[in-house]
């Protein structure tokens, strides 16, 4: 292929280009969109019983167990609805703060989920 030099480099520059469009596209969605963080729910256990996330964060908590059903109560919250496994119930932080938890029909399940400010 004999692509002359200038126009070898203009497409060099215009790839460039897109990637650099590309790269400021993913960051802005990855900054728009922020992470959801999932707990698992087995064995009467909240897994991990203690979260760390930046504020914006949903968390997931999907039901692993085999048949029994539980729900995710806050203090600031009306209790989640019961979910069956293979379920789940999200809520999202937009808070900073301390956010512990039981689960409604077996308050001896514990679990906190502290949400810190983002960085940046
Ligand atoms: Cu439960």
């Amino acid at each position: 292929m004999n692509v002359p030099a200038v126009q070898r480099s203009r497409r060099a520059g215009f790839a460039r280009l897109i990637g650099w469009v590309g790269a400021a596209f993913g960051f802005a969605a990855a900054r728009a969109q922020p992470a959801t963080v999932e707990v698992h729910i087995r064995d009467m256990r909240f897994e991990p019983a203690e979260l760390r996330v930046p504020v914006g964060t949903t968390v997931r908590w999907i039901n692993r167990e085999k048949r029994t059903s539980h729900s995710v109560l806050f203090a600031d919250l009306p209790e989640s609805p019961r979910f069956f496994p293979d379920e789940h119930w999200e809520r999202r932080f937009d808070q900073v703060g301390a956010y512990p938890y039981v689960c409604g029909p077996h308050p001896e399940m514990r679990g906190r989920v502290v949400v810190e400010s983002s960085p940046g």
